[in-house]
């Protein structure tokens, strides 16, 4: 079993690459939940849904959030009510956070829900939040501390970051079904996503079993680089590592993440910074601009990560 762990943007089209290339019974992809909040009265989990419409073929490839072929009839008569307008969602998109909130209510685990969410649209891999209990990221601020998405999409970014709290995590469990993987000991290999360290991988590596089981693996952890010419492909990553003091580098990436990783897959672009990195490097096209690039993609992760168990076993 691969696991992939994963964010929004980034996370879902690693996923697409190795699901394409994987069987269902060969990948799990845990999704980062911290970006999930209550509005409207309604249970939101935004990188849980992107995860699931990209390996669905539903996502909105302009907006790069929710699903293809949306119509905004509920916004325009929200707006018109005077409802809250910053956090927009699409008609189609509603009956996922309905169908959610409605089973959350009736006391159905987040993991169980987005099950039968994934497998009625159509995707056989399995894809588990890396948590059914709340974990929600807030980010400290020169503003103050703001809830994820206040500071995301109302704010759109802009406050100077200054670090960030995963509340929850600490309490938090894995879901019974990543337990029961986990002590089966059945897994070849964790690729972590590109996606942001600080939002979208750290809250689902400060559930405490997860960050447990990783240390005592006996499988390697392979990372996709993030960061591509000192840039974030997408999102506020590299913002973030300036605001928090690092250069926004391939090499501020792996040190963040330490021996937590035993290899990264990093750009060709930044092919001068390998000999900078402690762990063993795969250089390649990392850049995710349609299917064939990210199974491409995972292609090269997985040849990889499989070299390096092959290492760790003799
Ligand atoms: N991102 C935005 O920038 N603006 C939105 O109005 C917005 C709505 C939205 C609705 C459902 C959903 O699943 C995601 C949505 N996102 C929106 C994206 C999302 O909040 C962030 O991109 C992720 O949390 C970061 O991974």
């Amino acid at each position: 079993m691969i696991v992939a762990l994963a964010g929004g943007v980034g996370g879902a089209r690693l996923a697409v690459g190795l699901a394409t290339v994987l069987p269902p019974d060969a990948l799990t992809i845990v999704v980062n939940t911290g970006d999930d909040f209550e509005h409207l009265g309604m249970a939101i989990s935004p990188d849980l849904d992107t995860v699931m419409y990209t390996l669905a073929g539903l996502n909105n490839p302009v907006l790069g959030w929710g699903r293809t072929d949306e119509t905004w009839s509920f916004m325009e008569t929200l707006a018109q009510l005077g409802g809250e307008t910053w956090f927009r969602l699409g008609d189609r998109d509603l009956a996922v956070h309905v169908m959610r909130t409605a089973a959350l209510a009736r006391g159905e685990r987040l993991a169980d829900i987005t099950r039968a969410l994934t497998q009625r649209l159509g995707v056989r891999h399995l894809v588990v939040p890396m948590s059914d209990d709340p974990v929600r990221t807030v980010v400290l601020t020169a503003q103050g501390e703001l809830s994820f998405q206040d500071y995301f999409v109302r704010r759109r970014c802009e406050p100077v970051v200054t670090g960030f709290r995963y509340d929850g995590a600490a309490d938090a469990h894995v879901p019974p079904r990543l337990r029961e993987l986990f002590d089966s000991g059945n897994i070849e290999a964790v690729v972590i996503c590109p996606s942001n360290p600080f939002v979208s991988i750290e809250p689902l590596l400060a559930v405490k079993e997860m960050r447990t089981w990783l240390k005592a693996r006996a499988f390697p952890v392979v990372a996709v680089s993030p960061i591509v010419g000192g840039h974030a492909i997408k999102g506020p990553a590299a913002k973030m590592m300036r605001e928090l003091g690092h250069e926004s580098s391939v090499a501020a990436v792996a040190r963040h993440y330490g021996n937590l990783v035993d290899g990264w897959v990093i750009d060709q672009q930044d092919a001068s910074v390998a000999t900078q990195l402690d762990q063993r490097v795969s250089v390649t096209d990392t850049l995710m601009t349609d299917r064939t690039k990210s199974v491409a993609l995972a292609r090269v992760v997985l040849r990889f990560a499989r070299n390096r168990a092959e290492r760790s076993d003799g």
